[in-house]
């Protein structure tokens, strides 16, 4: 295979209602798009990198600056036997996952097009059916949150999961309890507190929580080995996990009993795999994470969710609760039991819609 030429845009979309987090509210998303062209297929794929450095270091600019500048020279002309050799060809750049997983995953797509048999298969995902749960936003009282999650859960998602911050917390998760005492519950932190808060975290041990996700420092395992000694709740890691070998420091070292695998957050699917059989052999559960996708990074979360350790449900879901309309045909749907139906055609298994997308797009550049 050879890649004759990468397509980036930039496309806006407007989030159906707000996602605000500890780092701060969404409501709008630019959405990077990389397409690839290798022997004639087009791949496509997201980059998920935020408006803002503020969940990673990465943003829209700074993946299109090291594409531009350092990922496609690495590229180009380049001879290679399949996806999974990207990873190596573009190792030589330092971070800059979530750059280097948009491309990666596209080649991916274009490789199983290549091959006629979907992604999922290529990668040696093994369930046609994925199980869901939500990721809830901050809300503005509790009356709101609690609405929301009786929302989510009428409409058939396994597993609830709320973000929380210093102040948005315990009083939050004591009324979904009250309301919903066996509904399976978490919270997402997003870095927002501190080892001297831990006191407050154990509190949440009384709410039987399946898990917190991320609660102290975005790069800080030490702190959560810390932390995971004093509670009996499962810590798991998001931010943290940026590579293979935090990965293994994290298992090694107690900072975490399950980890969320994101596929921008570990630079694409030969790394997420990786990261997911190490976790395997560990014993350590893992979940696919979100960043607010559009179809196309939603395709890719779901392809991925089909490897055999992603035994807890993940954070993908519906189109619709995020797009009045999505940007790929079919829209990514969810049944009444939570769950998504894997696609059986090649490739992703859906299909980016080309003159929605140029419409919406409001930067493009072709690298050839
Ligand atoms: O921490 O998992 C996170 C969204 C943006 C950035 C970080 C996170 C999230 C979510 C939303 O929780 C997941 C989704 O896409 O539904
Ligand atoms: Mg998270």
């Amino acid at each position: 295979m050879k890649i004759s030429r990468i397509t980036l845009r930039e496309i806006n979309l407007s989030l159906v209602t707000p996602f605000e987090t500890s780092f701060g509210r969404t409501t709008d998303r630019r959405i990077l798009l990389v397409e690839v062209d290798a022997g004639g297929i087009s791949g496509w794929a997201e980059c998920v990198a935020g408006e803002k450095p503020f969940y990673s270091p990465e943003t829209v600019e700074t993946a299109w600056h090291i594409m531009r500048g350092f990922l496609w020279p690495a590229l180009k002309g380049r001879e290679f036997s399949a996806a999974a050799d990207i990873w190596g060809l573009l190792e030589h750049v330092r971070g800059h996952n979530m750059a280097k997983g948009g491309v990666e995953a596209a080649v991916w797509d274009a490789e199983a097009k290549h091959k006629g048999m979907p992604l999922w298969k290529l990668i040696g995902g093994m369930r046609d059916e994925i199980s869901c749960g939500v990721s809830i936003g901050i809300k503005a009282s509790v009356e709101e949150l609690v609405g929301a999650v009786e929302r989510e859960l009428g409409a058939g998602y396994q597993r609830i999961k709320i973000k929380i911050k210093p102040g948005k917390d315990i009083e939050q998760v004591e009324a979904i309890r009250r309301r919903f005492p066996s509904v399976r519950l978490m919270v997402d932190a997003n870095s927002a507190y501190t080892l001297e808060e831990w006191p407050l975290l154990k509190r949440l041990e009384a709410f039987y929580l399946m898990m917190i996700e991320q609660p102290l420092g975005w790069d800080d395992l030490f702190s959560h080995v810390e932390l995971q000694r004093k509670l009996e709740t499962p810590i798991c890691l998001d931010e943290c996990i940026h590579t293979f070998e935090h990965a293994r420091a994290a298992i090694a070292l107690g900072a975490c009993r399950i980890i969320n695998i994101k596929l921008g957050r570990v630079g694409g699917f030969r790394e997420a795999i990786r990261i997911h059989d190490l976790c395997r052999e560990n014993q350590i559960p893992v979940w696919c994470g979100g960043m607010l996708e559009s179809g196309i990074g939603r395709a890719h979360n779901i392809a991925l969710s089909t490897l055999e350790n992603f035994s807890l449900p993940g954070d993908v879901t519906a189109s619709k609760r995020y797009w009045a309309e999505d940007i790929i045909e079919p829209e990514v749907e969810v049944t009444r039991q939570g769950t998504i139906r894997v696609p059986m055609t090649a490739g992703v298994g859906f299909a980016p819609r080309l003159d929605r997308i140029e419409k919406l797009t409001v930067n493009k550049e072709v690298l050839s």
